[in-house]
């Protein structure tokens, strides 16, 4: 009888024959052939996460809210959720301010480095700078009024505006509770039938995850090295200590914050955890898009953590909006190192600003490729820091938004189990 193969082992093979083929078609100049020939399967893969996401928000916050008793188990629920994703947040953030001042990476990139940076990377961030820009201009009680959509369809329509999506189902839901049980029981049972045939999807595509990681990885290569391989390894060498300062955080939090979370609130060891949720990183990493991977992780969090979907549908859809504790550490570690660079000696209230704005940024940032240095330039813009510097760390942004992307989902998965465990359903 072949044994199974376990899904992260699949999506493992994907990644590593991705990364050596990728290696190859660049070293051979196949560049074109992979853009034309295998791209595609990658964004396939992509659209299909994409597309499953918003109906697997929907139906399983409907479903989840439907199923729960009153509405004190759902405030109870709620409370415990956002305090919870608030206090990993603020901790990702001092323990990045921690780390980038021991290490200070910026006071060793040398001042012509700083200049050719400058020059070639200045005219990327305009762009950047416009989006930040319409998302600060408006009063500081805009992220509430973005919350409420005035059109359900068109705020399903796009993966940007999740929180949308999640404020109607929970509306939903919550008229699911109070409505008299004999008049909606038929809605009921039709959002509880919908929730399983959806999370029947996700099972199908994360047949093709391995395939998909496969050309993600290959069209990640091909993207992000380009053809000047030698360009971009030098450009990790000077970058390479504020990178290893991001990763180190990253670390810090993924091996001892998580584990210490889950061993004294859930009882779950650290090899069970991130065996479970091990897939769910590599489609994350592979993504960069936590909004893509929230069907992975549900999967998983249900199936290998016994975090009952009740619990589950709540706390992840709403994690993958506003939960980001990779993101925030990154942005304050992104922030101090730029200020070194641009000999800003930042005072005490200037990190304690950081530690706020680079909070309340990651919690505005979409999960989407990219999001966390758009929101980053609220956080530069807090304290005063020019937002050309976003131009010295624009270049080696897409791996570290891989591995900061990843933690996200770690994070999201982290408090769905201890949640889980604290209202006693884990294992339910
Ligand atoms: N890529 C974002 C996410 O999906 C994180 C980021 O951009 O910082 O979580």
């Amino acid at each position: 009888m072949s044994r199974k193969i376990p899904l992260y082992a699949k999506i493992l093979i994907g990644m590593a024959f991705g990364l050596l083929f990728g290696f190859l078609v660049v070293l051979l100049g196949l560049n074109q052939f992979a853009s034309d020939y295998i791209k595609p399967f990658g964004v396939i893969f992509l659209n299909l996460l994409k597309l499953i996401a918003m109906p697997l928000i929907f139906a399983s916050l409907v479903s989840g809210i439907g199923g729960l008793k009153d509405i004190s188990s759902l405030s109870k629920l709620g409370l415990k959720t956002v305090s919870l994703y608030i206090v990993t947040t603020i901790i990702a953030v001092s323990i990045g301010l921690t780390m980038v001042s021991i290490i200070s990476p910026g006071s060793y990139l040398s001042q012509e480095k700083k200049a050719e940076y400058l020059q070639r990377f200045s005219n990327d961030i305009t762009e950047k700078q416009k989006v930040a820009e319409s998302l600060s201009d408006n009063s500081p009680l805009q992220f509430l009024v973005d919350i409420v959509p005035e059109n359900v369809v068109e705020a399903a329509s796009n993966n940007t505006s999740m929180l949308q999506v999640i404020f109607f189902a929970i509306l939903f839901g919550v008229a699911l509770i109070l409505a008299p049980k004999s008049k909606v029981r038929i809605v009921k049972d039709f959002v509880d039938g919908l929730n399983e045939v959806i999370l029947k999807i996700v099972d199908i595509i994360m047949h093709t995850a391995p395939f998909g990681v496969f050309a993600l990885m290959v069209s990640l290569l091909v993207d992000f090295v380009g053809d000047d391989l030698s360009a971009s390894a030098q450009l990790f060498g000077s970058l390479g200590l504020y990178a290893l300062t991001v990763v180190l955080g990253l670390a810090l939090i993924a091996g001892i914050i998580y584990p210490t979370f889950l061993k004294f609130y859930a009882g779950i060891s650290f090899k069970k955890f991130y065996r479970a949720i091990f897939p769910a990183q590599l489609v994350a990493f592979s993504t960069s898009s936590s909004a893509a991977t929230l069907p992975v992780t549900m999967e998983q969090v249900e199936n290998e953590l016994n975090v009952p979907n009740e619990v589950s549908s709540f706390v992840l859809p709403i994690g993958v909006t506003i939960n980001m504790d990779g993101t925030s550490l990154y942005q304050a570690v992104a922030t101090v190192f730029i200020a070194e660079v641009f000999g800003v000696e930042l005072t005490f209230v200037q990190l304690l600003t950081i530690l706020i704005t680079a909070t309340l940024a990651s919690i505005g940032s979409a999960g989407v490729p990219g999001a966390g240095i758009v929101m980053l330039i609220i956080v530069l813009n807090s304290v005063g820091l020019p937002v050309e510097g976003l131009a010295l760390i624009l270049a080696i942004d897409r791996p570290l938004d891989m591995l900061r992307t990843s933690l996200n989902v770690t994070g999201d998965s982290m408090i769905a189990t201890v949640v889980a465990k604290s209202e006693g359903m884990l294992g339910k």
